[in-house]
């Protein structure tokens, strides 16, 4: 994921540039969370946290998504990451494996999994 780092500094520089839009999107990330990027046509997305870890969605397209746990029963409550912002904070402490999608635009063009190692 080499593009991280680009990606990162587009999205503030789209932050900058339209900040005071009275939006109520979350653009401050958790102090030590890890932070995922997520967008249409992020597949196969990977990252691996100590359990423990705070995790948050990222949204780097401008668009809204979801965080939804591609388990049955669901691993997780879905979680909404808002147009350009980031998802609430979820801690995840039990070591395992969660994969997810965005139900929005679905799992074809957005899914990873998280690994999460005690
Ligand atoms: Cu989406």
């Amino acid at each position: 994921m080499t593009q991280l780092p680009l990606r990162a500094a587009l999205l503030f520089a789209v932050l900058s540039a339209c900040g005071g839009s009275g939006s109520s999107s979350t653009t401050v990330s958790a102090s030590g969370a890890t932070v995922i990027s997520w967008y249409v046509g992020a597949t196969n997305v990977q990252t691996t946290v100590k359990a423990g870890t705070t995790v948050q969605w990222q949204s780097t397209d401008a668009m809204a998504h979801t965080v939804t746990s591609s388990a049955t029963p669901a691993a997780f409550a879905e979680l909404q990451v808002p147009a350009g912002g980031l998802s609430p904070p979820m801690a995840f402490n039990t070591p395992g494996t969660f994969p997810f999608f965005c139900s929005i635009h679905g799992a074809n063009v957005q899914n990873g999994t998280l690994t999460v190692t005690p």
